[in-house]
């Protein structure tokens, strides 16, 4: 059986649709996960769709990632700006893995500049809105052709 592809979500995403709109969509993260879902499974994959407010838990799915999975696709959310835990997990799998983000953090404060998961993936996606996750997915999958 071929192996998933993990989207994993972190702090505060859970809230999506709910509280700034403005610069995060009016898009729920289960509006994401299904339009992923179905994506993901047009071309022939499951997905292992996850969120988490802990660092530790989503180190853990980057690990899980690295041994279960085909692909990665992480939205570490503030997480990116602080956790060098992140970026070692992700320097430590072998699988390709996505950045993606809703906003585009290069244009936002001044401490969402620094990302320590971008040193760590094959590429990064962001500031398309939920429809990040769609060309992050479509960027994923490209790379599994190859
Ligand atoms: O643009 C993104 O996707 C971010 O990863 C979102 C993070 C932020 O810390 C990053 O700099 C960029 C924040 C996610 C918080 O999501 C909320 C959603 C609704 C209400 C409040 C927070």
């Amino acid at each position: 059986m071929t192996k998933p592809i993990y989207i994993l979500n972190g702090p505060n995403l859970n809230l999506l649709g709910q509280r700034e709109p403005e610069i995060y969509g009016y898009q729920t993260l289960s509006d994401i996960e299904n339009d992923c879902r179905a994506a993901a499974k047009s071309a022939g994959y499951s997905l292992e769709f996850r969120q988490s407010n802990i660092e530790g838990e989503i180190v853990d799915h980057i690990q899980e990632a690295g041994n279960k999975g085909i692909g990665l696709m992480i939205n570490p959310a503030a997480y990116t700006h602080t956790s060098v835990a992140i970026h070692d997990a992700l320097k430590g799998i072998k699988v390709p893995s996505i950045e993606v983000h809703l906003s585009q953090p290069a244009k936002r404060e001044s401490f969402r500049r620094r990302s320590f998961v971008s040193e760590a993936v094959t590429g990064t996606i962001s500031g398309f809105g939920a429809n990040s996750y769609n060309l992050g997915l479509q960027a994923l999958l490209n790379l599994l052709k190859t």
